[in-house]
């Protein structure tokens, strides 16, 4: 039987340089080993407010992202989370074996529910199972993710083995995959933080809607440490995080960019670093463009990559229905 492989962003900003190596660059290379389900996680982003009219214009510029950097809508399924229903519902039956303890005690959860006091909802909160829910249905293998997320991933095979236990098997138990290089990209602005596309300070996050003196601006200012060696090491997370970054943008190892910077001092570094990325940009911006002028072709792709994606859905929630003792009506 064919591996699957299941993946997916939301919709809730632009995305930057984190979430391109952290994950979806990744995903194109397996499109021909792996059956892929790759989704827009419409869903998801609704645990934090969304402008309705920018989360529906960010919904579609995902998807022409997906498959600007690759992911082949003729050989994955590629779909948003909402138009595939069995995703809400799985959800349900599995927040019935999720505790509230194990949902509390996320690191995402409680560093969202700090930055959003004022809206700490239960999607917030369940947000882990309703990852679980998305992964589960597709009998997934593999689950290709930046490292913020392996503890959603531990949720998600928790829930399967726990369920599996209790009724028999029915899910198949995933593995998060993380990148090589790039796992863990983080601020420009502050190498603590991971770059994320929510933070406050435009100047932390590399946009891939960024121009290329827009990013070459950003990682000259970029914040390095003191001394002036270009090496990654605990001491200088700042050097680090752009050894890493351009590493992961040249398919080079760390230790092979650090020989090819070595003399050199940060401002020459930096230039070097924002180049390399605004070059790899640049045809991924160009091919986007493209394909958001064709709205016919994107709305007809994702429609059929839901019907796909609920074909199978369906096949595993029935199974899941059954096991639990659900009336069929047979
Ligand atoms: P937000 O900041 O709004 O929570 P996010 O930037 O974390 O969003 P997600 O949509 O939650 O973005 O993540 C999409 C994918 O990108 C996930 O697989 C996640 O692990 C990965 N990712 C996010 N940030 C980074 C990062 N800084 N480095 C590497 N991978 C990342
Ligand atoms: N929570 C993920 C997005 C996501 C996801 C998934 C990732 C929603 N469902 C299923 C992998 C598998 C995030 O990246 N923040």
């Amino acid at each position: 039987m064919e591996k699957v492989m299941y993946s997916a962003t939301q919709p809730s900003g632009a995305l930057t340089i984190g979430n391109y190596v952290g994950a979806i660059r990744n995903w194109v290379n397996y499109q021909s080993e792996y059956e892929c389900y790759f989704a827009m996680a419409d869903l998801h982003a609704l645990t934090v407010r969304q402008e309705p009219a920018a989360l529906r214009r960010r919904t579609l510029e995902l998807a022409a992202l997906y498959i600007a950097c690759g992911v082949d809508p003729e050989r994955c399924a590629l779909y948003v989370q909402s138009h595939v229903h069995e995703h809400a519902e799985m959800c349900w039956l599995l927040n019935c074996f999720a505790y509230v303890g194990e949902m509390s005690r996320m690191t995402q959860f409680k560093d969202k529910s700090a930055k959003h006091a004022d809206n700490i909802n239960m999607g917030l909160m369940d947000y882990p199972v309703l990852m679980a829910a998305d992964i589960l249905l597709y009998q997934t293998d593999c689950v290709p993710v930046g490292a913020d997320q392996t503890q959603h991933v531990e949720i998600a095979r928790d829930l399967a083995v726990r369920f599996n236990n209790l009724y028999g098997e029915t899910f198949r138990v995933p593995q998060a995959l993380l990148p090589a290089s790039g796992a863990r990209i983080r601020s420009l602005q502050d190498p603590a933080k991971k770059m994320s596309k929510s933070d406050e300070n435009p100047n932390a996050s590399v946009f891939l809607t960024d121009d290329r003196d827009t990013v070459i601006r950003k990682f000259k200012r970029a914040v390095t440490d003191s001394g002036d060696r270009i090496v990654q090491s605990e001491e200088k997370p700042g050097v680090s995080n752009l050894l890493a970054i351009y590493a992961a943008f040249r398919g080079v190892s760390v230790a092979d960019a650090e020989r090819e910077f070595e003399g050199q001092g940060y401002a020459s570094f930096k230039l070097a670093v924002g180049e390399t990325v605004a070059d790899a940009l640049a045809p991924v911006q160009a091919e986007q463009k493209r394909l958001l002028a064709d709205k016919t072709y994107l709305a007809g792709a994702l429609k059929a990559g839901a019907e796909k994606a609920h074909y199978a859905a369906r096949k595993t929630l029935s199974k899941a229905y059954r096991k639990v003792g659900f009336y069929r009506g047979d």
